[in-house]
């Protein structure tokens, strides 16, 4: 682990780029897939359900037995902790929502906005080797607040047919029943075109692998919006001697033990600090079960010393980490001015992994720079605000002539006309 020392603007975008990713030859693959399941329907989910994760299966959607069943499995005391989260994200979520907002911009000119609830979206939660049934409780319970009335989950089943107790409990907790066992590429072109047993849906929520990260992208070719086009996980800590070596550590840890293209991220005015952080990771992978994976996200990690404050602050927003961490003397300068982040953390006390579980904010957030125009997802992310307008006659005296002006500048004969017939009838 070797430190950066007050890099050059110049090779900033160079040391900060993402461990890379061969995009085309996955590109085919998601192609074929999807032609077949355009196709085929079903039955191409089946083959490639039999072919990528090994089950075979009769029936792809969870019955309400295995869900009676995956429920009395969890543990009580994960079901309270669960439900403690739920709690939390339901406040947060909740909170989020707007009243309708008028304007009467000129008299007898009234105009609001409204937000109604997308209809149909699905929700991919990943399978693999850690099934993340938190991202359960991030997507279903602002699909659910928001109104939408067709949720679906789709997940890939292991070897036995099976989904994790987990995922199923979580589902169930949330007040989702439509639940897929078809996983990856096969699970997004089943949502895109909708086959007999599955529906067609309108937006696709949820991470995955780069397979699904691809599928989705070609999704919205065929008209289906996605949530953000997500990718490996990141984190960038800011912190300086005030914090505390072995709290960073954990933190750098908890995103890099993700995946192997996970990137983490110190950025100090301290020297001896990242030194101290250095030895940290150091010790506490050592008693890791993920220290392999973890291990390798660390070797594509950079710790960087910043000497300026100012310098660090560019530095992140360029970088447009999707968590940040904030532990310095000075955080309320950070917090103020930070410009691109999908989701920040302040203090000493507030580990990334706590928006990653229970405090309330969503995880789902927008990685590789798209910070810089993506959200996290919220509960905007399952409505569209629609507009509205009432004019009465004396607004359409007021406001008339300008549009018939205009209409006319254009060259647009028959929108002057449209005014001009009414303000005839008025007058
Ligand atoms: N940190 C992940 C979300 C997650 N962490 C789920 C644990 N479980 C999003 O980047
Ligand atoms: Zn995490």
């Amino acid at each position: 682990m070797k430190t950066i020392i007050n890099p050059n603007r110049k090779i900033w975008a160079s040391i900060l780029k993402r461990p890379t990713q061969n995009m085309e030859n996955i590109e085919l693959t998601v192609n074929q897939i999807f032609d077949d399941v355009k196709r085929h329907g079903d039955a191409a989910i089946k083959k490639y359900t039999e072919l990528f994760d090994g089950a075979s299966q009769q029936c792809n959607m969870v019955t309400e037995e295995e869900m009676e069943l995956a429920s009395n499995l969890v543990l009580e005391e994960l079901k309270r902790a669960i439900k403690l989260a739920k709690s939390n994200i339901e406040k947060f979520h909740q909170a989020q929502k707007t009243d309708k907002l008028e304007v009467e911009t000129t008299p007898g000119v009234v105009c609001w906005q409204e937000k109604r609830p997308i209809e149909k979206i699905g929700l991919y939660i990943p399978g693999g080797t850690a099934p993340l049934f938190s991202t359960v409780l991030m997507l279903a319970i602002p699909a659910t607040i928001a109104g939408c009335k067709d949720i679906v989950l789709c997940t890939p089943p292991n070897k036995e047919g099976k989904v994790a107790n987990e995922i199923l409990y979580t589902a169930k907790l949330c007040g989702i029943d439509k639940i897929y066992k078809v996983g990856g590429i096969q699970a997004i072109a089943g949502m895109t075109f909708g086959t007999k047993t599955m529906p067609r849906i309108f937006k696709i929520f949820g991470p995955g692998n780069q397979f699904v990260t691809v599928a989705k992208q070609l999704a919205t070719k065929y008209g289906v919006a996605i949530d953000m086009p997500a990718g490996p996980s990141e984190l960038l800590v800011v912190a300086d001697q005030s914090a505390q070596a072995a709290y960073v550590a954990s933190d750098l840890l908890s995103q890099a033990e993700h995946g192997v293209d996970s990137q983490v991220v110190l950025v100090s005015s301290s020297e001896a600090f990242i030194k101290r952080v250095q030895n940290e990771i150091s010790k506490q992978l050592l008693d890791l079960p993920r220290k392999a994976i973890a291990e390798k996200a660390i070797s594509n990690s950079k710790f960087i010393y910043m000497q300026q404050e100012t310098d660090a602050l560019d530095l992140i927003n360029a970088y447009a980490p999707e968590h940040l961490i904030i532990a310095t003397k000075n955080n309320d300068y950070f917090v103020d001015n930070i410009l691109n982040a999908g989701s920040v953390f302040i203090g000493n006390y507030t580990p990334e992994s706590a928006g990653d579980y229970a405090s309330g904010t969503n995880h789902t957030l927008p990685t590789n720079g798209f910070s810089n125009v993506y959200s996290g997802v919220n509960l905007d992310s399952f409505t569209k605000s629609i507009t509205f307008q009432n004019i009465s006659k004396q607004g359409l005296k007021n406001i008339g002539p300008a549009i018939e002006l205009m209409a006319e500048a254009e060259g647009l004969q028959a929108h002057k006309n449209a005014v001009s017939i009414r303000l005839k009838d008025i007058s």
